[in-house]
């Protein structure tokens, strides 16, 4: 309310005392000095880039802190229901220049910065990405914060602050993906996060849980370790609005065993000590695969153990936030919803229902409405292999009180409901059950994750609805259609066009006549766009741009790699996680087959072909042998295509190592055409389709997840779609396994592709034989069935990419109808529909 009394001491003094937002260049430069002298202890005779941006961040970060104070004491003032996003990553890249332009800063900044001898540039690009996350899931929690601030919503993160993120990968001379670990933190202080040492939860492992007469029941003994919190401010666009991230770090409860320390007996004494800190040490590098397959039995009670320990650190800060307002439980739901981001946190529902009956008393039943009430689940994957599943004994040793939970939901719950709908249906109930039968018996958390919350949501419209039909059919059945529905992704247009694209971002906000703090958070606007398609002039420097940022890509490829890049060839980009639902192989294959035409033509022909260059880049998941090997042909086909005289002028090929979100910045911008080619039906959303077509570039896909709904909005003729469509898979799946046809039959023009491989054009063909054979094979994710409609595909890109002025209207007229892949959008979607909250505007 602001009319307290005052707390402590002289009033005046305090306000005299209490400093604001640096706004001007002078603040801002004093600022830095100050931070140089006394933060960093160094004067201007010895700083460096490294010094210097972290005297800049530091400036900062004393900006963000001012709007961060403000805004969580506003919130706790007003005590508004807050939702909660619990994801196990968050990949938020780099802060420093997204902070400067959501504050509003940058042009003071870098004014600031060379006034004191420095270049902004220089300085942006001493920052390490935070990389605590695969892939998009990551990415998109990241997206969510951004918007959650940006829109004023009282919104949280909780995740783990892994001292490890995601491993740096670097490519051998032969092709070989090697693993190095990344060590964020090692540079010494983190600038973007807040050690809030005095902010810690005890978290049980292990132990017996004894069931008493009252309902209740008493886990005690086992392992204690602490959570401490970590706080990352998220500042809103254009607003004072500063959300939190909070982080959790596991800790040791206690130092060390004091008495084998005492005995000699030095390695067991920091041994406890050690096992509390392995918790939170490394993010898994694998995603779609759930643990049961690829890692040891060791490294899934670590990540059991990760899970949990993040859940139940989380929950308790939710609790004790709940319990400081004074309201009785039955009105939790009214003031807390909590978004499950994937089934990572699924055990948030047993856990919540541990709190509510051993520790609040509150009677099962009771305990099961607030849970129920309380939570939401989101999927984002229907590929068996990612679902997850627990083994019972596992469970009963880490977690036995929750596991006795599990059993109760399936009792009290699953069982008499499903047999009062459907009695004696024996099937659907094994087909239900929270266990699956076997050796082990396993905990299925998508059932637990569907069973114990208010709402499910898939991530596009497509996935949405084949998560009703495949996955959780039975639940649809059993629940009914009104619990299940979709939120589109979406992308934050501050980083993936104002930051990356600061040249369109300013092109655009002169040809609105609008400022960008107004159309970045309504994207909409950007609709107002499209009569400029027909403008000549327009388009010259909308064409331009796009130049530019190829020119700045081969810059960057020219620095680090040493390669030089064609700046006048069509840039033609597939960057995001290997995997083989993703079809980089189908990519590459395509290379080669493009490649082996080429070498055909006579040179007079070749003269008409417009030139290419192809980059890749992503991951593999460390145990993923076939996607490691499709990194290996790339390199080496790159290796051979970029050295021939005869196609070099017209087609290259590059892999870019270590693709990261900074590094994505780069290339987004770039590009003419991206690819998004899963198999149709496999790709949930996908994001980064969103951030090309946000930029300008046009999409070649496959009629899957977003890529349906990013056509709809900008036009069927301006997105180049082949392949089979979803419904027609399994059926082809089914021909494959049954009544295979040879792949010379089926496609020859892939058969001469394959051939040449085997036969060792990119060096000794026996290596591939395993990656070939997935296709002659099985053909599980259909290269096949989808080879001559994808090259068909990129013969009318080559076509349409001859008329350059239709190119560019095309572009123009791509971005000017993204605005519903903001994710202001989606947050909003989920604040009004799910969560019921409403924005809190600090002023
Ligand atoms: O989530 C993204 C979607 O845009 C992508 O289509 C989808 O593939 C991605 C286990 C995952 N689904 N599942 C994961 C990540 C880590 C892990 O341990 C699964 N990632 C996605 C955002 O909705």
């Amino acid at each position: 309310t602001g009319k307290e009394k005052w707390p402590r001491g002289d009033e005046k003094v305090w306000k005299e005392g209490s400093r604001s937002v640096n706004t001007d260049v002078s603040s801002v430069t004093k600022s830095i000095v100050n931070h140089v002298q006394t933060s960093l202890a160094r004067q201007a005779y010895n700083l460096d880039n490294l010094g210097a941006y972290q005297a800049a961040a530091l400036s900062v970060r004393d900006d963000l802190i001012l709007n961060w104070n403000e805004t969580q004491m506003h919130y706790t003032r007003k005590a508004p229901k807050r939702a909660y996003y619990l994801s196990l990553e968050f990949l938020m890249g780099r802060t420093f220049d997204n902070a400067l332009l959501n504050l509003g800063l940058k042009d003071q900044y870098r004014e600031g910065v060379t006034k004191l001898g420095f270049n902004m540039e220089d300085l942006l690009e001493q920052e390490r990405d935070a990389a605590l996350g695969n892939g998009g899931l990551g990415r998109l929690a990241a997206c969510y914060l951004d918007s959650s601030a940006s829109q004023e919503l009282p919104v949280w993160g909780y995740g783990l602050r892994y001292q490890y993120g995601i491993f740096q990968q670097l490519i051998s001379p032969e092709g070989q993906q090697l693993e190095q670990p990344d060590p964020w933190l090692a540079g010494g202080e983190n600038p973007w996060e807040l050690p809030r040492l005095d902010v810690s939860y005890e978290v049980r492992f292990y132990g017996t849980a004894e069931r008493l007469p009252d309902g209740r029941a008493l886990w005690q003994g086992g392992q204690e370790v602490l959570a401490v919190a970590y706080d990352v401010m998220v500042p809103g666009c254009y607003t004072k609005n500063t959300n939190n991230l909070r982080l959790w770090e596991s800790k040791p409860k206690r130092g060390f065993d004091l008495n084998s320390f005492n005995a000699g007996d030095y390695e067991h004494a920091v041994e406890s000590s050690n096992s509390a800190a392995a918790i939170t040490s490394v993010l898994y590098p694998n995603d779609h695969t759930c643990a049961q397959s690829s890692i040891s039995t060791l490294g899934k009670e670590l990540r059991l153990k990760q899970q949990y320990f993040w859940t139940a650190a989380s929950l308790a800060d939710i609790v004790r936030r709940f319990k400081n307002i004074g309201k009785p439980f039955s009105e939790f739901p009214d003031y807390v919803a909590i978004q499950l981001n994937d089934t990572h946190p699924t055990l948030a529902i047993p856990e919540l229902m541990r709190i509510l009956i051993d520790e609040e008393e509150i009677p099962w039943g009771k305990a099961w409405d607030i849970v129920t009430n309380t939570v939401f689940y989101t999927n984002h994957t229907v590929l068996p292999e990612a679902l997850e599943k627990w083994p019972v004994p596992l469970m009963e040793h880490l977690l036995p009180r929750h596991m006795q939970i599990i059993y109760d939901i399936n009792l009290y719950v699953v069982e008499p409901s499903v047999e009062k709908k459907f009695p004696g249906d024996r099937d659907r109930l094994a087909r239900m059950s929270l266990i699956e039968e076997g050796f082990p018996k396993q905990v299925r958390m998508a059932h637990l994750a569907c069973i114990g919350n208010r709402k499910v949501n898939g991530v596009a419209e497509l996935h949405s609805d084949l998560v009703k039909t495949t996955i959780l059919k039975d639940f649809v059945e059993f629940e009914g259609q009104s619990k299940f529905s979709n939120v589109t992704n979406g992308i934050t247009p501050r980083r993936w066009l104002d930051q990356c694209n600061p040249e369109l971002s300013a092109l655009i906000s002169k040809t609105l006549k609008v400022d960008k703090s107004v159309w970045l958070k309504d994207l909409d606007m950007l609709k107002g766009l499209l009569p400029y398609a027909e403008d000549a002039e327009f388009r010259k420097e909308w064409a331009a741009i796009k130049q530019r940022n190829k020119e700045r890509l081969a810059h960057h490829v020219e620095t680090t790699l040493g390669l030089t890049v064609n700046t006048n060839a069509m840039f033609d980009v597939q960057i995001k996680r290997l995997h083989e639902y993703k079809r980089q192989t189908l990519n590459i294959l395509g290379v080669i087959h493009r490649y082996l035409t080429l070498k055909q033509m006579s040179a007079a022909e070749r003269k008409k072909v417009n030139p290419r260059v192809v980059f890749f880049a992503g991951k593999a998941a460390p145990g993923y042998y076939i996607a490691k090997l499709t990194i290996r042909l790339i390199v080496n086909a790159a290796r051979i295509i970029n050295a021939d005289p005869d196609t070099r002028n017209l087609l290259t090929v590059y892999f870019l190592p270590d693709y990261s979100v900074s590094l994505a910045e780069v290339l987004i911008p770039s590009s003419d055409i991206s690819q998004h080619i899963s198999t149709a039906g496999t790709e949930a959303s996908g994001t980064s389709n969103m951030k090309f077509c946000l930029n300008g570039g046009l999409l070649v896909g496959t009629v899957d997840g977003a890529n349906i709904e990013i056509a709809e909005a900008v036009g069927e003729n301006n997105v180049f779609f082949f392949g089979h469509l979803t419904p027609a898979v399994e059926d082809l799946r089914y021909q494959h396994m049954y009544h295979p046809v040879p792949v010379e039959e089926k496609c020859p023009a892939l058969a001469k592709v394959l051939d040449k491989i085997s036969g060792g054009m990119f060096g000794d063909g026996g290596v591939y034989e395993p990656l070939l054979n997935t296709i002659r094979q099985n053909d599980y994710y259909l290269i096949t069935e989808d080879f001559d409609s994808y090259i068909g595909a990129l013969e009318m890109v080559d076509q349409a990419y001859l008329d350059k002025e239709e190119w560019i209207k095309k572009s123009i007229r791509t971005t000017a109808n993204m605005g519903k892949f903001s994710s202001d959008r989606a947050i909003l979607e989920y604040a009004e529909s799910f969560w019921s909250i409403e924005p809190v505007k600090v002023t």
